[in-house]
């Protein structure tokens, strides 16, 4: 097995393992600890089925089911992203070939489920890019006067503002009146601290956090604003160009993500599953009270 950095930063490109056989423990106990600080592992060319897929990620954490069932696949723990339809004409999966805008997942839940893994199936030739900004590397480069700004600061993230923030699609299957019934603001603190190694990430959601405890609207947009253009600079970025049987996992407490739309007549298939992660090795974003 090698371990490479990627993309000239933070993440980490894991290689010369087939994942569809038996990891030994010496090299998941590798996986884990890379995946742990760089926050993003990167796996080419694998051709894993769901089950191998879901073993996978029991290595990692705890799988975990999803808020969106008419996304689902064979297994209940993975769900379909994608622009294909069954023959009836329903969509497959989820999300289309819309662009996602700079997001983090989960981080309108109380608990959020912050690992994620992506298989890529069938890729179209042209767009459907995802990009991680590290919010590790966005703290440890922030300017003084930016740090002291966010020390101690408490954000309400907005599932509401979330999906308010675009029309619904005219073929969106989310269900998001349940959803947004179910899904009332919550407060994170806006920097988390790693409990093993006491690493600082930023936390934040464009879209997401609607305002900063105690702090006029105007100061926090403005703000926000700043810290979300320094932790998306591009030396803090890594692009993903997809190929067929690329695993992606994420840490979406210390990585925010985005993908680039692609042309409705080129075919995508992507599948997702959500892992929850060890407490006392990753940052699990607190309740602030
Ligand atoms: O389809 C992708 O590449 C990314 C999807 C995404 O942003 C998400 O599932 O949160």
């Amino acid at each position: 097995m090698r371990i490479e950095a990627i993309g000239g930063g933070f993440a980490r490109e894991v290689s010369e393992l087939p994942l569809w056989k038996t990891v030994g423990e010496t090299d998941a106990e590798a996986i884990r600890d890379t995946f742990r600080m760089s926050g993003v592992l990167v796996f080419r060319r694998q051709s894993l089925s769901e089950g191998e897929l879901l073993d996978f990620g029991k290595m990692i954490g705890k799988p975990d089911l999803y808020a969106e069932t008419s996304w689902l696949s064979t297994f209940p723990e993975v769900i379909l992203l994608s622009n294909l339809r069954h023959q009836n004409g329903d969509m497959l999966g989820g999300l289309a070939n819309k662009a996602l805008t700079w997001h983090t997942d989960q981080s309108y839940y109380a608990k959020p489920v912050t690992g994620c893994f992506l298989y890529g199936v069938e890729l179209p030739s042209e767009g459907g890019t995802t990009s991680w900004a590290s919010l590790y590397k966005a703290h440890e480069t922030m300017p003084p006067e930016l740090a002291k700004a966010v020390d101690g600061a408490i954000g309400t993230f907005s599932f509401a503002a979330r999906v308010g923030t675009a029309a619904p699609e005219k073929e969106d299957n989310h269900d998001r009146a349940k959803r947004l019934a179910e899904t009332p603001d919550v407060k994170h603190p806006l920097v988390n601290v790693e409990p093993g190694t006491g690493r600082k990430a930023l936390y934040i959601d464009p879209n997401t956090v609607t305002g900063i405890d105690g702090m006029p609207q105007d100061e926090a947009d403005d703000l926000l604003e700043r810290l979300f253009a320094h932790a998306t600079r591009p030396e803090h970025v890594y692009n993903h160009e997809w190929g067929p049987g690329d695993l992606v996992l994420w840490d979406n407490a210390t990585v925010l993500h985005k993908r680039e739309s692609f042309p409705e007549t080129s075919n995508r298939l992507v599948k997702r599953m959500i892992i929850n992660l060890d407490p006392s090795r990753h940052i699990i974003p607190p309740v602030a009270a």
